[in-house]
């Protein structure tokens, strides 16, 4: 009897060590349970010789306390992960910590908002390569090879025919080359200038736009500018067209609005005149409709540019542009 109840020991503890949390359910019933073999023991006590109950007894209740404990040991070891199959201080039984879903970046979420302006007044969004060919970004946009934007210094050039675009408009190029108008694009993107300081870094983001039909006049590009100008600032935003001079447009105009920080008393941000400079634009020049075939004495069209980094400057109230590239969450998680 002595004999059995230490094998049943010994093969109750053996069990119990290795056992997973749903097995110690079982090893439970199996050892201690009321049909279990120890409690078969105890149970029979009375019918033992009088000389070994005593003996018998104890050994019995010994064991039952031995596999009791072992059990919860067990249990308590799982529960907090120093189990032979768990990393130290690690509980499986806890919930996991909430995944972060993150967001867009400030940047492409004005980017989406300008195109979506824009998309409904009926523009289509065109794309087209970053690495571009001089023709497109320069030739064809009616810039001259003595032009200070050819400059090494502005330009990121490949090889000499070869550069990084450094607007869009190449873009508008290659569309009016391969699709004849009536025309209504915006061609949002990635462009590159050799330049860099609070206001400038040397890959930014540009929205243009284009608009080529039969008696497209000024009075269009100021509607559709306006327009935007309300929907992406406020609905009440005043505007303001200034005559200027781009190579590619005839004529220009630069496009203010009322400043966004003091309302137009003059303040740091509009160096105290009240306006700031939001886009460029004006009407098609002919030498531009010129190098893509399209006939000036039929057409007519308005096209506009304007850089994402500023808008998104003036819309947050971020003064220093770098911070949208430095990847710093405290920055970012704001947006
Ligand atoms: C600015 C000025 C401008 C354009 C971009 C353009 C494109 C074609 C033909 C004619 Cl294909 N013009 N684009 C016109 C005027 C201004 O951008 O200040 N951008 C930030």
């Amino acid at each position: 009897m002595e004999k059995r109840l230490r094998e049943i020991e010994e093969e109750a503890l053996a069990a119990v060590q290795n056992a997973a949390k749903e097995e110690l359910e079982e090893l439970k019933i199996r050892f201690l349970g009321r049909k279990g073999e120890l409690t078969t023991i105890l149970k029979g006590l009375g019918s033992l010789p009088a000389e070994q109950r005593p003996v018998i007894g104890k050994l019995a209740n010994m064991v039952k306390k031995r596999v009791e404990k072992a059990i919860s040991e067990r249990l308590q070891a799982l529960a907090s992960g120093s189990g032979p199959m768990a990393i130290q201080g690690f509980d499986p039984t806890l919930p996991g910590r909430a995944g972060f879903p993150g967001h867009l970046h400030p940047i492409t979420k004005v980017m989406n908002q300008v195109c979506a302006i824009f998309e409904r007044m009926g523009f289509s969004v065109a794309q087209g390569p970053e690495i571009e060919l001089d023709f497109y970004n320069f030739e064809a946009l009616n810039i001259p090879a003595d032009h200070p934007a050819r400059d090494m210094q502005d330009t990121f050039y490949i090889d000499s025919k070869v550069l990084l675009r450094t607007h869009t408009s190449p873009i508008q190029i290659r569309t009016m080359e391969k699709i004849s108008p009536p025309l209504r694009i915006i061609a949002p993107g990635k462009v590159y200038r050799c330049d860099s300081d609070v206001t400038h870094t040397p890959m930014f983001h540009q929205v243009e736009g284009l608009m080529v039909d039969q008696g497209i006049a000024f009075a269009d590009l100021k509607g559709i500018l306006t327009h935007f100008a309300q929907e992406i600032f406020d609905p009440k935003t005043k505007v303001r067209f200034r005559p200027s001079f781009f190579p590619f447009t005839e004529p220009s105009a630069e496009i203010d609005i009322q400043c966004v920080i003091c309302r137009g008393e003059g303040c740091r941000v509009c160096s105290q005149t009240g306006w700031l400079e939001v886009l460029g634009a004006g009407l098609v020049h002919p030498a531009v409709f010129r190098h893509v075939g399209i006939d000036t004495e039929k057409y007519s069209g308005f096209a506009f540019g304007l850089g994402i980094e500023r808008i998104a400057m003036l819309k947050y109230g971020i003064n220093d542009i770098r911070l949208f590239y430095d990847n710093d969450m405290r920055f970012l998680s704001q947006f």
